[in-house]
């Protein structure tokens, strides 16, 4: 016979019941090959509505001359600052549709950060050191990582049907893979697998 449940059981239901409306998520990420891919974007746009910001703000810094981080992922509306902490003197460029700037020779931090205002991948250069580059990843929604070492990036998730949208700097579309997702009241896991180079 099942001896009866603890007291304590039936206050731990309860937070279980508050805790099913975010739903805990992972996405493993990985190439053709098999292989997973560190670095990899994984947006989710909640019910597929699109979401942009005015008040958020993020930074990609250059030292040593290199852009840290690799890539950057933001929410479209994004303010953008790019603080040199090297002695020498910068000069980013974007040349890519989703947002051109350019950040002429500088020291310290630009007076005006750049607003990244159109969703998609803007790919980072420095007129002065060719090996520099970096990648803003620009999503329509506030719903986002990046993967870990082992291809995986954890999201907290409403129920309902959503768009998943996943990019890695390997791929050479520019665009962001996007597929449907189904998410219900318990956790679960996606696997997604990129064509890169
Ligand atoms: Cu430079």
């Amino acid at each position: 016979m099942r001896p009866p449940l603890p007291l304590i059981v039936a206050p731990m239901l309860l937070s279980l019941v508050a805790a099913a409306s975010a739903a805990p998520w992972t996405v493993l990420v990985r190439g053709q090959d098999g292989k997973p891919l560190a670095d990899a974007v994984v947006a989710v746009e909640i019910k597929g509505q699109h979401s942009s910001t005015n008040a958020a703000k993020a930074e990609i810094s250059q030292k040593d001359r290199q852009f840290l981080p690799f890539v950057l992922v933001i929410q479209t509306g994004t303010a953008v600052s790019f603080p040199n902490f090297d002695t020498v003197r910068h000069h980013v460029y974007s040349f890519s549709p989703t947002k051109k700037f350019d950040l002429k020779l500088y020291a310290g931090t630009p007076a005006a950060p750049v607003v990244f205002d159109k969703a998609g991948v803007a790919t980072l250069g420095c007129n002065i050191h060719d090996q520099m580059s970096a990648h803003v990843v620009v999503v329509d929604t506030p719903v986002f990582a990046k993967t870990d070492a082992s291809g995986v990036a954890r999201l907290d998730l409403p129920a309902g049907d959503h768009q998943l949208k996943t990019w890695h700097p390997r791929m050479p579309d520019p665009r962001l893979q996007a597929q449907g997702l189904s998410v219900g009241t318990s956790t679960g896991q996606t696997v997604v697998t990129l064509q890169v180079e």
